[in-house]
């Protein structure tokens, strides 16, 4: 059948034809963009393309996009999706957590990692590359069940000679430190020498900066390479050590190469047409922040792995991740796409979530990109930690102890800016630190050149200190874990309590306390007073301050005085922060509900979106900004923001429901929620369902799905968008199951959009698992059913 310049088989075409169909009804509805990465609900029937990413074609352009959705990872170590024989001008990434270096204006940043990819395939002295002879046939799969990358090709040489080869690859979920690779070679119609060169690239750098200085390489055996480095600045060893095992239909010949930076074995073997190849690369890797010693470590646990095949390896990591999905997964009925979205954001929050360590936390593009440098922004406790306090809290655990014990950086910042207690960095890293870069070059179309634009958030965007503040209270009060609250959380919510207290200002002419000179999380507007959300947020953990003290004096007065000697806190200035709670300033007007955003938002210019569609940028980008200063445009919720968190940590002080649909009312036709932030989507579906404005709430969850899955945005190449991934869930869970939590477990008062056949998930309550299990017919609010076998309550 010849349609167009496709030629294939009536069948073929007949699926083409109705997946074409499908796909056409779907951009209509959504009134978005072709997807780039063919999704698998188009491509093929059946439950399995519920966990499926599918990338049918290749696209030398948008490899950044392909390879950022295509990462793997484990937890510990995420790799991104480039090619294992590399492609021109393509630089493989992998990111392991925590392990950062200097690096000028940045302050600091996740170092690449020696590319364990690396590998090689030659026939008859042909490279196998995509750019060279004739792709015939390609397809990638993320199956993110197992979190293994597939990768299918069909390549003629560009000598004639045709091969199939099939690559796998997983970071092991079983044991971090495991990183498998395997290529499946068979011969349609070549005959001759497969070469296969397995290595351990150190010749890897950062957008241009090269981090690594030679430790030591070498070989042990003819099958066996390692490579160790150490970053420049920060002296930090990485090791990584390499087997390959060939199997093919004729003897294998090995060769240990130890070549400068890239250690590597070489096999030879002959193969015939119909016969196969296949060989596998086991890889372990160790940093010295984990072992004393990570060369020795790496080839250790190479050695203990010799008894173990790739089947093997295989099993216990998709036994692994059997139990992760069984406690994280949302399953959507009724929209394939929705589902699809959700689980795939959920994917790629597993494999960046910290579960081995307490001392880094997911940045802001996961480790799927250079993106923000591996920083650690807001956009974890706010946006990402919901999913794993109610589904992993363990991991949440870890997240928020990276706080802790990054608090000294915290402190320093303070000091330096002349505050008390904690002031949180706005991007930090290993110390806690401060690592906003202070400017960074920005096109400036107007005069069609860079120019360097400074970055204030650093110093002025400080609401996240009581976003930390706020997610240890949160995963509190989930969880009940008293043993973490009393030894660590108490001290990080007084710290940031100390903070505020400091930080804000007695204005006797309106007698009130203000905050002055911020940005809030609408960061088209800076150098603002009285940002709503930074005061709402600053009381908040002024308040939950007082309440946790209290708390700790009942619970353990021994440690609260201890506690209270140690950060000076006396009688007195408890005092004044129960005045500072009462006189802060929030910019509520009782007779309305509306809340001001910053004192003058009212008087700035509005804008009639409208009039400006379609358009394909961020007003910002559109306006300049300065210009965007002066307008009512925002670049995503804020006081919107504040309304949902307070409701969701049960404050009914500021938010009742007449104030949040006053607030809703105005502010959504003000944000710029298709090019403004990728924050702002998800939560605004969130508030939406809960609202119980379902329409605006799919259409915001569908703006958010797309971000990465389809690229929106366009720079889905720097990384996951973590803080959607993250909004999506919340708006799956608290928006459309609209879940309420209560002190007696959490409650469903579903808002499922049309369509949606059923939505059900776990959640994890105070120690017992709660299963939502929601259809259409549910209505008003419904109780989940506890879990365990032995519970005396459903
Ligand atoms: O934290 C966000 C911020 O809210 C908007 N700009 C991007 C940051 C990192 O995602």
């Amino acid at each position: 059948w010849v349609h167009g310049d496709l030629k294939c088989t009536w069948s073929r075409y007949q699926t083409l034809r109705s997946n074409l169909r499908r796909n056409v009804k779907i951009w209509l509805q959504k009134g978005s963009l072709p997807n780039r990465v063919k999704l698998a609900p188009f491509g093929k029937p059946g439950d399995m393309n519920r966990w499926t990413i599918t990338g049918t074609t290749f696209e030398a352009d948008h490899q950044g996009y392909q390879e950022t959705v295509f990462t793997i990872g484990n937890g510990y170590v995420g790799t991104r999706g480039a090619f294992e024989e590399g492609y021109p001008g393509r630089q493989p990434v992998t990111l392991v957590h925590g392990l950062y270096d200097d690096v000028p204006i940045v302050h600091t940043e996740l170092v690449n990692a020696p590319n364990w990819l690396d590998l090689n395939i030659e026939l008859d002295g042909q490279r196998f590359r995509l750019d060279k002879g004739e792709v015939l046939a390609y397809e990638r799969q993320l199956d993110l069940r197992s979190g293994v990358l597939t990768r299918c090709v069909r390549w003629r040489r560009p000598a004639g000679g045709t091969v199939h080869l099939v690559f796998e690859r997983f970071a092991s979920l079983d044991d971090p430190h495991v990183l498998v690779l395997r290529c499946r070679l068979t011969s349609v119609d070549f005959s001759g020498v497969v070469m296969i060169q397995a290595g351990i690239s150190g010749i890897v750098d950062n957008q241009g900066y090269r981090h690594w200085q030679i430790v030591d390489q070498g070989g042990e055996g003819p099958r066996q390479v390692y490579l160790t480095v150490e970053t420049k600045a920060t002296a930090t060893v990485l090791s990584e050590a390499a087997t390959l095992t060939v199997n093919g239909p004729s003897p294998v010949a090995y060769v240990a190469l130890n070549c400068p930076w890239t250690p590597m074995v070489t096999a030879h073997c002959k193969v015939e047409p119909g016969q196969t190849v296949t060989a596998d690369k086991i890889v372990t890797l160790f940093t010295a922040r984990e072992v004393a010693s990570p060369q020795t470590a790496a080839l250790d646990r190479l050695a203990r792995l010799t008894s173990r095949d790739y089947g093997d390896l295989r099993k216990t990591h998709d036994a692994a991740w059997q139990v992760l999905w069984e406690t994280c997964d949302v399953t959507i009925d009724g929209d394939a796409e929705a589902d699809l979205a959700v689980r795939f954001s959920l994917f790629h929050l597993l494999i960046a979530a910290p579960r081995f360590e307490e001392r880094s936390s997911i940045p802001a593009k996961t480790l799927s990109g250079l993106g923000y440098r591996g920083h650690v922004f807001w956009d974890t406790e706010i946006f990402m930690l919901p999913l794993f306090v109610y589904t992993q809290p363990q991991i949440a655990r870890n997240m928020l102890m990276y706080r802790y014990h990054t608090l000294s950086g915290a402190r320093r910042k303070a000091i330096a800016q002349g505050y008390e207690g904690a002031m949180v960095a706005w991007e930090s890293a290993a110390t806690g630190d401060e690592t906003t870069p202070r400017w960074v070059p920005v096109w400036v179309q107007e005069q069609g050149e860079e120019q360097l634009v400074r970055i204030w958030c650093g110093d002025i965007e400080q609401h996240i200190s009581a976003d930390v503040a706020y997610a240890v209270h949160h995963y509190w009060r989930a969880t009940g874990d008293d043993e973490f609250m009393a030894d660590y959380g108490v001290e990080m919510v007084l710290e940031t309590a100390r903070f505020w207290a400091s930080r804000v200002v007695w204005n006797a002419d309106a007698n009130r306390y203000e905050i002055c000179d911020v940005i809030g999380p609408d960061e088209n507007h800076d150098h603002v007073d009285n940002n709503a959300f930074t005061n709402g947020m600053a009381r908040w953990n002024l308040e939950t301050g007082l309440t946790v003290l209290s708390w700790l004096q009942e619970r353990s007065p021994a440690k609260a005085s201890r506690l209270m000697t140690a950060l000076d806190l006396y009688p007195m200035m408890l005092a004044r922060w129960q005045q500072i709670i009462d006189y802060l300033y929030l910019g509520l007007d009782d007779d309305t509900g509306l809340i001001e955003q910053f004192d003058g938002f009212y008087e700035l210019e509005t804008v009639s979106f409208d009039a400006y569609e379609p358009r394909d940028i961020a007003f910002q980008a559109l306006f300049g900004i300065e210009e965007t200063q002066r307008l009512q445009i925002l670049k995503q919720p804020d006081v919107l923001m504040l309304l949902y968190l307070m409701e969701l940590a049960g404050s009914t002080r500021a938010a009742d429901e007449v104030t949040i649909r006053a607030n809703w009312a105005y502010y959504t036709p003000r944000t710029d929620l298709t090019h403004g932030s990728s924050l702002g989507p998800a939560i605004q579906a969130a508030l939406a369902a809960r609202l119980g404005e379902v329409d605006e709430a799919i259409a915001c969850f569908r703006l958010a799905a797309d971000t990465d899955l389809r690229d929106v945005r366009g720079n889905t190449a720097e990384g996951i968008h973590g803080a959607t991934a993250g909004g999506l869930w919340q708006a799956v869970v608290f928006g459309f199951a609209g879940i309420r939590l209560t002190n007696s477990g959490p409650v469903a008062e579903p808002q499922l959009p049309p369509g949606w056949s059923r939505l059900a998930f776990r959640l994890c309550w105070r120690g017992r698992w709660y299963e939502f299990d929601l259809r259409p017919t549910n209505r008003g609010s419904s109780r989940g059913k506890i879990a365990s076998s032995n519970s005396d309550a459903s």
